[in-house]
């Protein structure tokens, strides 16, 4: 007898599991979505991004952008610390020495007029321990929450973000913060390919550019979701609450 993909994937679900309304699919794929399995993962909400004077600022962009999901997940990081969720968050930053700056990604930010380890109104761009490198005071951890600190787009190289998920036997990951089509998208892609269930927070995630935020939606949803799934704030917290 022939079953068909999604005759499977019922199958597999989790007896009395629950999924998110989201798009292309309900995720997580088998409804096994509980606080001890799953992740929410809060990418590069720092003043370099987000801020007056900070980096993406200073390239001249538009920071009202990537300021727009700072509200969204303060009510999603609400929800989601009162279930007693996984919460991690990460900064992207360079050693003060800039060891591990690669000289094009320096070399391409001082084309743009904001060289990365260069003094900027929030102090050294990108770099760990400035003023620009913090959280935004929106979105501070609080206790018992990890953050990871990285110097590429993506979560995983040169850090211990796998071995954290992997110590705290995450299986899910929820994927908030900036930009979409960099950071996160980066970090989704490494993380759907090392076997998380990943699904991306529409509002709760923002581009330099809106186009790339809507392209960087469309890429996760094609191919039956080759990234994982995308859903919004609200579809999130009605499902866990
Ligand atoms: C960028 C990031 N866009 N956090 N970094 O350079 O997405």
């Amino acid at each position: 007898m022939t079953t068909t993909l999604d005759e499977r994937i019922d199958a597999a679900r989790v007896a009395g599991g629950r999924t998110i309304d989201s798009e292309p699919y309900a995720w997580p794929f088998d409804g096994d979505l509980r606080p001890e399995n799953t992740a929410i993962v809060v990418i590069d909400m720092q003043v370099d991004f987000c801020a007056p004077g900070g980096y993406v600022d200073s390239m001249g962009y538009d920071i009202a952008l990537t300021r727009a999901p700072i509200e969204p997940i303060a009510r999603l990081l609400d929800a989601v610390r009162a279930k007693g969720f996984t919460v991690i968050h990460t900064r992207e930053g360079h050693k003060p020495d800039l060891s591990d700056l690669p000289a094009n990604k320096r070399w391409r930010s001082q084309r743009i007029g904001a060289g990365i380890g260069d003094q900027g109104p929030c102090g050294r761009i990108l770099v760990r321990g400035e003023p620009g490198w913090e959280i935004i005071p929106e979105l501070q951890p609080v206790a018992g929450e990890a953050i990871i600190d990285k110097p590429g787009k993506g979560s995983f190289l040169a850090t211990d973000f796998d071995l954290v998920l992997q110590t705290k036997r995450i299986r899910n990951i929820v994927l908030t913060g900036v930009t979409t089509d960099v950071c996160v998208h980066t970090t989704m892609r490494d993380a759907n390919d090392r076997g998380y269930e990943c699904l991306l927070l529409s509002d709760c995630t923002a581009a330099t550019k809106l186009e790339n935020h809507l392209a960087a939606l469309d890429m996760v949803k094609m191919q039956g979701g080759v990234f994982g799934a995308v859903a919004t704030s609200d579809a999130f917290i009605a499902a866990i609450s």
